[in-house]
């Protein structure tokens, strides 16, 4: 399959790698955009791409292309989604999805009258340790789960690789809270309503910094989602989503050091299940580098198979609604049902 990168910032470069390593998958990268020239021309060379533009416009009328993956900010996400599709490229695009849930919506049903294939790149719920918690809930072990905690909470500079942060008037559940909610709808289902309390911790921040939700899920379940920016913890968990799921028979706790304990009945069983280090990955970034792979493995597989991925458009607008749900429930101090697409 022949692809195409737009947008070759910050966190692009581990999706460059990530497709290089897919080469063996008979992956071929054609072709980088970034408006801006220097890293477009660097991210070609640096990854061996034959061709790099500044203007996505031109890119789609000179490529013939089976997908893109678009790495850039969400302000631009609904323009050069909507571009891809008028060209009926299949699109991957990182989150968040866009800036509001109207732009979200108009991108799958605009995909969908086209018929284009449309994915998000929700990353966490394809990490190493994620999937070795999916596993058990899929075993059975511990039963139906009732409850649960999710937490991302972190002290780590991540203002040094991505200083707008400081500017952005929605950050910590736009940016990472939606990660930790979408691990919520998997591992406990969609969700009925949530209460939120939201605080600004940082002086320099304009948004919030922390966010502390309580989730009811259609199933009865109960969970709490937190993530935080601006907690001050040696060891330093990051970029690590902490879970622990209480089920009927037994239960799931993942820790700081990668150990998975799960109680199923009267037994208890102890595993590591970190992300080994990639030629590419460094530490303690490894877990969600190693998940830019899985993830677009996980999308490549899908579209082979004729199927929609499981990080669809479709799907992460669910995603996106908890967010919305959220920062309303949070500003009016009340719980929230999230939005239904249709
Ligand atoms: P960045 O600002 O470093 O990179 C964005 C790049 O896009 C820049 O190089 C910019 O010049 C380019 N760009 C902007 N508009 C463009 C356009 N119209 N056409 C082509 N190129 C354009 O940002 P970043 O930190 O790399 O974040 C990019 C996205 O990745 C964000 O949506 C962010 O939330 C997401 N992200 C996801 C994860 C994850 O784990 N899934 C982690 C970090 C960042
Ligand atoms: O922006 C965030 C994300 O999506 O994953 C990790 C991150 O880069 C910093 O928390």
């Amino acid at each position: 399959m022949r692809g195409a990168l737009i947008g070759c910032g910050f966190f692009a470069q581990n999706h460059l790698n990530a497709w290089r390593d897919m080469r063996a998958e008979g992956i071929e990268l054609v072709a980088v955009c970034d408006i801006d020239p220097v890293k477009a021309k660097a991210a070609a060379d640096t990854f061996g791409v034959p061709r790099h533009y500044t203007d996505p416009q031109t890119l789609f009328e000179s490529e013939q292309l089976d997908f893109v993956d678009i790495a850039t900010r969400m302000e631009t996400h609904h323009d050069l989604v909507c571009l891809a599709v008028r060209h009926g490229v299949r699109t991957i695009v990182q989150k968040p999805f866009a800036s509001d849930w109207q732009q979200c919506v108009s991108m799958v049903e605009t995909a969908r009258a086209a018929r284009v294939p449309l994915a998000v790149h929700e990353n966490f719920r394809f990490q190493a340790p994620m999937q070795a918690v999916r596993e058990v809930l899929a075993s059975g072990a511990i039963g139906a789960p009732t409850w649960g905690r999710f937490a991302f909470r972190t002290g780590f500079d991540v203002y040094k690789t991505q200083p707008y942060f400081h500017q952005d008037k929605k950050l910590a559940i736009l940016d990472v809270g939606i990660h930790v909610l979408d691990l919520a709808r998997v591992f406990l289902g969609e969700v009925r309503h949530l209460s939120c309390e939201t605080q600004q911790r940082n002086p320099r921040n304009v948004g919030e910094d922390t966010a502390t939700m309580l989730l009811r899920h259609t199933s009865g379940a109960v969970s709490l989602v937190e993530c935080t920016y601006e907690a001050r913890q040696i060891p330093d968990s990051f970029p690590q989503t902490l879970v622990t799921i209480e089920g009927e028979t037994g239960s799931i706790k993942v820790h700081e050091d990668f150990r998975m304990v799960v109680t199923s009945g009267n037994e208890v069983s102890e595993r590591s299940i970190g992300s080994p280090l990639l030629p590419w990955t460094q530490a303690p970034w490894h877990v969600a580098q190693e998940s830019v792979l899985l993830t677009q493995r996980a999308i490549i597989a899908a579209w082979r198979a004729g199927r929609e991925a499981e990080t669809s458009g479709a799907d992460n607008l669910n995603t996106y609604a908890l967010v919305d749900a959220a920062y309303a429930a949070a500003e009016s101090g009340r719980a929230v049902a999230p939005e239904v697409w249709r």
